[in-house]
């Protein structure tokens, strides 16, 4: 990977410059200062990306691969993503701002997610079928989609690749990686490990750019399969239609508004750390951030004193700043949007009770965003309604738990939440009630390899992680095989 030469089109195995030689240069949000320059890739390299994937997957080094070999193979990668941490997670903190502790245990759990999928990999052989007639050997077995086109988000910029690109490999797919072109620097990097470890050329190719240009040609290029898409409503539903006109599978995640339940028996500091946690980690540019607070009446005056106090003392700064305790939004564009999204959240009634603005004098360089407590809110607030996608947490509260459910689900969204009580009837009836993918109990934000992630309703299609997150880049095929055959009469001979 050579950043500032700017060949980082990473294509059949070779780096390479964007065909008409464009560039784009990587702007640190936490300090302003520029990264690096990469390849802006142009729709003509993303068809030659595709056309090495096809090539690659039709040659079949790859798939027919003992799947055993291909999770030997992710295995590796997850070692290698441990040895060479430090660099990755320094190259995520200047691409995103965010703090390199954090940018840390995002490298943490990539390694995980590999280590996952390279120990899944030879687990879905197949299944033989009873057919009925001892003559016959059925059964399914699952192969890979071929082509898998992959589009990912800037806020968890390799953590969103690799919970794609690990299943992919495993099921034995190649695959044409398109990040986003505000954070590329760390999918570049794994590219550099998958070609350094020996995956054949051309099963993995990164092509750096925009979504108009390369992520326009991956949803609609006949020879994908498959589309992966991490990012906003917007966006993947436009990526929904154009890859209907191929037929392509899709697996979306399309981020939430994530309800965040408080009943009065909860233990209450955990509960308050953990609201803060849940709303205000990475400055709230996490799709299952919990920034819908739902309280019960009873508790709501203390706990949102409470909170606006914690929040008011929390310490913005640049990635490698060791006293900052979160970092800046993704881009000015970003936080014109955020500020926009308060404001019209306040001017729909809610009650400003701590942020809303930028920061002060020491925040100039970088684009940064006060923790924000929007109390007093209805239901219909545009900020309870929409994604803010920044570190604001709207107030609501409630008197009954069929109340606290009716909140919580009354979203177009879908994504996750969480219920804070010590009864257990009711974290069970509740946990079951919402209509949200993952439901935390006295917890929030954890995840688990092992266990699917995605969104209902709006949320998403399709699952990532866990056992589902491999199926979505595999397809079942029935083989009917008959070993006696015989002349079956239907259309007798004249
Ligand atoms: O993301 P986009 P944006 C939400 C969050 C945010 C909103 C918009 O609410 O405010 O989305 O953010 C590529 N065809 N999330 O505009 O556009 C793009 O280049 C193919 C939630 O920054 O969704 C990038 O690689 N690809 C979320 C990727 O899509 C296209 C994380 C994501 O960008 C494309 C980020 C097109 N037509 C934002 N247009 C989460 N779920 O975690 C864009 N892209």
């Amino acid at each position: 990977m050579t950043s500032n030469n700017a060949e980082t089109l990473f294509i059949d195995g070779a780096w390479a410059p964007a065909e008409n030689g464009a560039t784009r240069t990587i702007i640190c949000p936490g300090t302003g200062e520029e990264v690096g320059t990469v390849s802006e890739g142009t729709p003509a390299d993303a068809r030659r990306a595709v056309a090495a994937a096809k090539r690659a997957f039709d040659d079949g080094a790859w798939r027919r691969t003992p799947a055993a070999e291909r999770g030997d193979f992710l295995l590796r990668v997850a070692a290698e993503m441990g040895r060479r941490k430090a660099e990755f997670a320094r190259a995520e903190a200047l691409d995103t701002g965010k703090r390199l502790v954090e940018a840390e245990a995002d490298m943490d759990d990539i390694a995980s997610c590999f280590r996952y999928f390279g120990k899944i990999a030879d687990s879905h052989p197949g299944r033989l079928v009873d057919a009925g007639n001892p003559a016959v050997i059925s059964r399914v077995v699952y192969e890979p989609v071929g082509v898998c086109g992959l589009i990912t988000p800037w806020n968890f910029p390799l953590l969103q690749a690799s919970w794609k690109i690990a299943p992919a490999l495993a099921a034995g797919n190649s695959f044409v990686i398109k990040p986003s072109e505000l954070t590329p620097h760390t999918t570049l990097l794994i590219a550099e490990v998958l070609n350094d470890l020996g995956l054949p050329r051309g099963v993995a190719n990164v092509v750096t750019g925009t979504g108009a240009d390369v992520g326009a040609v991956l949803t609609s290029h006949e020879d994908v399969g498959m589309v992966s898409f991490t990012g906003g409503l917007a966006t993947g539903r436009a990526i929904a239609e154009s890859a209907a006109k191929t037929v392509k599978k899709i697996a979306l995640e399309l981020g939430g508004k994530n309800p965040n339940v408080i009943f009065p028996d909860a233990d209450y500091d955990a509960a308050l750390d953990n609201a803060l946690n849940a709303g205000f980690l990475d400055s709230g540019l996490v799709c299952s951030a919990g920034t819908r607070l739902i309280v019960h009446e009873s508790i709501a005056r203390r706990f949102v004193d409470d909170l606006v106090e914690r929040a008011n003392s929390i310490v913005m700064g640049g990635p490698f700043d060791e006293s900052a305790q979160t970092g800046p939004l993704i881009s000015k564009e970003h936080r014109d949007k955020v500020t926009d999204y308060v404001n019209r959240g306040v001017a729909a009634g809610a009650r400003l009770r701590c942020g809303g603005h930028w920061g002060g004098a020491e925040h100039e360089a970088g684009f940064f965003y006060a923790p924000t407590v929007l109390d007093e809110c209805t239901r219909d607030n545009p900020a309870v309604q929409e994604e803010g996608f920044g570190p604001v947490i709207t107030v609501e509260t409630f008197r009954t738990e069929e109340e606290a459910i009716a909140i919580a689900n009354d979203t177009m969204y879908g994504l996750s939440g969480a219920v804070w009580t010590t009864d257990m009837a009711t974290a069970n009836r509740v946990s079951r009630a919402l209509q949200h993918g993952t439901v935390w109990i006295n917890d929030y934000h954890p995840y688990i390899p092992q266990a699917e992630w995605g969104g209902f309703k709006m949320s998403g299609i399709g699952r990532e992680l866990g056992p589902s997150g491999l199926e979505e880049y595999q397809q079942a095929k029935h083989i009917y095989h008959n070993t006696e055959p015989a002349v079956t009469g239907w259309f007798p001979k004249a």
